[in-house]
């Protein structure tokens, strides 16, 4: 993947990058609408295996992600080609120039009510996903303004330049069974790493390489929603890798995969946008 733009380039440099008054005012809305309607009647905890799936995550003690896919949710992805595909292509094609490739993996839609939404780890997406070569870029829209107190994303700049890390619990920060990976320090200011926390206002949108650092804080606010729809797409030809043992690893995949280990990574589920 090569950037095609400024903000492209500082995506590069620093792992992520926020693109300001970028997405369709009446797509988000219309997104963030449905929501509020899957949120009351979704309640499935199975994942789709032959669709693309998205996760209701209700960062809340005790709460387990729920799924739907696409029919539920068509305003989903109608912000995905219409808005979402088009600003990343505007600041990135293929390393030979072509148009870039933006293979779904998974799409997510946050949520971290007022006073009770939680902490959420220092993680690494690619580590979470069995996939070689790992190339990854994830997407984040809020469907409100977001400030500090309400749990705003924190990246560590430049960190998605190392090696993969270990796959922790979210919640716990306690790394999974069968991890031999070095975990993220507690504190990477400390490691010498600068941290950014991404406020945001609606419209806006955050990009990140999937090697990249980050965490968001509770939402300590009494009354400020904390909403957010997350894409995540592979942007190179991969193959399935699944590491042996790897509880962090697999278990997001399980219903979804058909292929075999060193198969190239497709299927139902993870279409080209
Ligand atoms: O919305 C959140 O708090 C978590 C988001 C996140 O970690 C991600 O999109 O990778």
């Amino acid at each position: 993947m090569q950037a095609t733009s400024e903000l492209g380039k500082e995506y590069q440099e620093n792992g992520v990058v926020l693109l300001k008054d970028c997405i369709d005012e009446k797509l988000i809305d219309k997104v963030r609408d449905k929501w509020m309607d899957l949120d009351l009647r979704i309640t499935t905890h199975i994942s789709p295996n032959e669709k693309p799936r998205i996760a209701l995550w209700r960062h809340v003690s005790g709460e387990e992600q729920r799924f739907c896919d696409f029919d539920d949710y068509p305003e989903a992805w109608e912000l995905i080609e219409k808005n979402i595909a088009p600003v990343i292509r505007k600041h990135f094609a293929s390393d030979d120039g072509a148009q870039l490739r933006l293979q779904l993996l998974e799409t997510i839609v946050f949520n971290k009510p007022p006073e009770i939404g939680k902490f959420l780890s220092w993680h690494q997406d690619a580590s979470y996903y069995p996939i070689t070569p790992n190339v990854q870029i994830a997407t984040w829209i809020p469907f409100e303004p977001v400030i500090k107190d309400s749990g705003a994303l924190v990246y560590a700049l430049k960190t998605h330049k190392g090696e993969l890390r270990a796959t922790v619990d979210l919640y716990k920060n306690t790394p999974f069974e069968n991890e031999t990976r070095e975990l993220i320090p507690v504190d990477p200011a400390e490691h010498g790493y600068e941290l950014v926390c991404m406020e945001m206002d609606q419209k806006d949108m955050i990009l990140h390489d999937g090697y990249v650092w980050h965490y968001s804080g509770p939402n300590v606010t009494k009354d400020r929603q904390r909403r957010g729809l997350s894409v995540r797409f592979i942007v190179d030809e991969a193959i399935f890798s699944p590491r042996p043992n790897s509880a962090g690893e697999e278990k997001a995949f399980d219903a979804q995969i058909s292929i075999k280990p060193g198969e190239p990574f497709q299927g139902k589920p993870f279409p080209l946008v």
